[in-house]
């Protein structure tokens, strides 16, 4: 009886310990708020108006299993281009939309 108490606590403690781990081991959520905790931060290289599209060096993208880098993303919303600058510091959701990677949602963390 005690041992099963004793692989439960181990157990619970594991399941505590492990997300936090994953956590502090991803560059992307240092200092990111919880409540933006499915965004991820970006650096605006290029704006592409005309196209467009924006150049992100952006944060691991879970949901999309990339890691960091930099690349060429569509924008859901063409009106966000007016809102960015390159150099500016973003948090964004990106999905891929008919097979092309789409920013879907977009913070400014800048003022
Ligand atoms: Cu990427």
């Amino acid at each position: 009886m005690k041992s099963i108490l004793n692989n439960l606590v181990l157990g619970l403690s594991l399941a505590l310990v492990l997300p936090a781990w994953a956590d502090t081991h991803h560059p992307s959520h240092a200092g990111a708020a919880n409540h933006a905790a499915m965004l991820t931060e970006g650096v605006v290289k290029k704006v592409d108006k005309a196209q467009g599209k924006l150049t992100l060096k952006h944060g691991p993208l879970e949901n999309l299993d990339m890691p960091g880098m930099t690349m060429v993303f569509r924008v859901q919303d063409a009106s966000w281009l007016d809102r960015v600058k390159p150099g500016d510091t973003i948090r964004f959701l990106a999905d891929r939309v008919d097979g092309v990677f789409t920013v879907t949602t977009l913070e400014v963390v800048n003022p």
